[in-house]
C-alpha cells in the first residue's frame, strides 16, 4: 500500500475527568488509562496543574501556601499552565493518542470562583479558558459532603477545607447546567462500579468521534 492510500490516523479523544478532592479523580484515572491501553488505545494522562513547568511552580507554591498571589493573578497562571500545553494537546490528540486528562478548565473556572471575590464572578473565571481544547466528554465524579467526610480529613494544601469545598460543589452544578458533554458519574458506588460506569461512557464517546469530527474549541458559557 502507498502511503497516499494508507487511512487517515483516526483522533485520539479528549476525555476530561473532573470532581471535588476526594472524589477518586486519580485512582479513576489510572484505571481507564489501563483499560484503554488493554483496549489496544494509544493513551497519556496527564494532570492539571501541571506543576513542572516554571508557570506550575508558581501554582505549587501558591497552592502550598509558601506564595501568595492576587486571586485574579493566580487564576490567569492557573489558565496560562493549560495555554502553556494547549499545541501539545493538539498535537497528541491529532497522532491519535487518548488524553486522560486529571482537572481542566472546570477546576479552574469553579475554584477561583469560589472564592467569592465580587469581582471574580465564574464569567470572568471562564473568560480565559475560550479557545483552549474542548474536551469531547467531560466525567463529573460525585459524591455526597458525608461521603466525602467519610473518605476522610482535609489535606494542608490551600482549598482543602470545608468552607471551599462547599463553595466548589455549588458552583460545579451551575457550571454544567451550562455545558455540554459533561456526564456525572455517581462516584460514591465502589471503585469498580465507578470504573465500570466511566468505561462505559467513554466508549460512547469514543464511537462518536467519526461524526463529532475534529477536535473543537472552548465556546463563551452558555445562559
Ligand atoms: N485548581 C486546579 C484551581 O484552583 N484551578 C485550576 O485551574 C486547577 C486545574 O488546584 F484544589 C485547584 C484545585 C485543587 C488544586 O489540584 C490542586 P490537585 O488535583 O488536588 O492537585
Ligand atoms: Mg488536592
Amino acid at each position: 500500500m502507498t502511503a497516499s492510500q494508507q487511512t487517515p490516523t483516526r483522533r485520539g479523544a479528549l476525555v476530561v475527568v473532573e470532581g471535588l478532592d476526594r472524589a477518586g479523580k486519580s485512582s479513576q484515572c489510572e484505571l481507564l488509562r489501563d483499560y484503554l491501553s488493554e483496549q489496544g488505545h494509544n493513551v497519556k494522562y496527564i494532570r492539571f496543574p501541571d506543576r513542572t513547568t516554571p508557570i506550575g511552580k508558581l501554582i505549587d507554591s501558591y497552592l502550598r501556601g509558601s506564595a501568595n498571589q492576587d486571586d485574579h493573578s493566580i487564576h490567569l497562571l492557573f489558565s496560562a499552565n493549560r495555554w502553556e500545553l494547549a499545541k501539545s494537546i493538539e498535537q497528541d490528540i491529532a497522532a491519535g493518542i487518548t488524553l486522560i486528562v486529571d482537572r481542566y478548565s472546570y477546576s479552574g473556572a469553579v475554584y477561583s470562583a469560589a472564592k467569592a471575590n465580587p469581582t471574580l464572578s465564574l464569567d470572568w473565571a471562564w473568560q480565559p479558558e475560550i479557545g483552549l481544547p474542548q474536551p469531547d466528554i467531560c466525567l463529573f465524579l460525585s459524591i455526597s459532603a458525608e461521603e466525602a467526610a467519610k473518605r476522610g480529613g482535609f489535606g494542608a494544601e490551600r482549598y482543602e477545607n470545608e468552607t471551599m469545598q462547599t463553595r466548589v460543589r455549588g458552583l460545579f452544578r451551575t457550571l454544567f447546567e451550562r455545558q455540554k458533554n459533561v456526564c456525572v458519574v455517581d462516584a460514591g458506588k465502589t471503585l469498580e462500579e465507578v470504573s465500570r460506569d466511566i468505561q462505559a461512557a467513554v466508549a460512547v464517546c469514543v464511537a462518536q468521534l467519526d461524526t463529532v469530527g475534529p477536535l473543537r474549541t472552548l465556546g463563551p458559557l452558555a445562559n
